[in-house]
């Protein structure tokens, strides 16, 4: 449709030059963004950041920030986001609530084509304090820079203890993953003053206080294929039109159609 639109319109170059303008909008791109949780464990609301090297979630061996700390404890994405730099671009992406396992939610979503660099984060459910994410952003200029369909898939094994409270079921709000179903208010947990690090043992929730009757913690295993290589969040992002263009060229193309059968 969009390529008999614009063939017939190739016998007036201005019209070709303004609906260019129009496919191509400048130092944008809008990319659809899918985020998904592949493993046994949930994944609260993910936020994502496209930046131009401005911006950095966390550093393993540093304390947590006041934002990451409330992404990690209780799934609260805002005050991450609004600390961010300016001149960033910035979503959370929610699935009406938490990730649960195998769920996942897209959105389309447009950015600055010059913030070519990708930092992630999103709370492991059912902790009450790990993450994963990206310590140092992810180049998506590939993405950016080919064009509509250009499109990446990116995966997280890596999970992170924000090292702000201690290990503990009550205080997960996705501990009903694991069949409680009378949660303490999330963030609530005894504090620790711990770094941010790596959580790399086997049978990862097998320490956690509040397990909850029956549950068996060594069905999980972050780390079964190698520390980072069990896929536990994955995000795809695909170049695809904006939304706009895609209105504005339809009525270019019709109105030019219009004009020429007048004529
Ligand atoms: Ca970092
Ligand atoms: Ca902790
Ligand atoms: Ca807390």
């Amino acid at each position: 449709m969009l390529m008999l639109m614009l063939m017939k319109v190739t016998t007036t170059p201005s019209a070709i030059l303004a609906l260019g303008a129009l496919v191509s909008p400048a130092n944008a791109a809008s990319l659809r963004i899918t985020v998904e949780a592949p493993s046994n464990v949930g994944l609260a609301p993910a936020l994502l950041s496209f930046h131009d090297g401005s911006v950095d979630f966390f550093d393993t061996g540093s304390a947590a920030s006041a934002g990451l700390e409330l992404l990690a404890e209780v799934g609260d994405t805002s005050l991450l986001q609004g600390s961010l730099a300016a001149g960033s671009d910035n979503v959370t992406i929610a699935n009406g609530g938490p990730f649960f396992p195998g769920n996942s939610n897209t959105v389309t979503f447009d950015i600055s084509d010059t913030n070519t660099l990708l930092s992630f984060a999103a709370m492991i459910l059912p902790s009450n304090d790990w993450f994963i994410g990206n310590n140092n952003a992810i180049d998506i200029s590939s993405i950016i820079t080919g064009g509509l369909g250009a499109t990446n898939t990116f995966d997280f094994g890596r999970v992170y203890d924000a090292g702000t409270e201690a290990e503990d079921f009550m205080y997960s709000p996705g501990n009903g993953i694991i069949g409680i179903t009378t949660p303490a208010t999330p963030g609530d947990g005894t504090a620790t003053t711990d770094v941010i690090s790596l959580v790399d043992q086997a049978d990862p929730f097998g320490s956690f206080a509040n397990t909850s009757a029956g549950f068996d913690s060594t069905i999980f295993d972050f780390n079964a294929a190698g520390v980072g290589n069990t896929i536990l969040g994955r995000i795809t992002i695909t170049n695809v039109p904006e939304p706009s263009s895609i209105a504005l060229v339809s009525l270019a193309g019709l109105g030019l159609i219009g004009r020429r059968k007048r004529s």
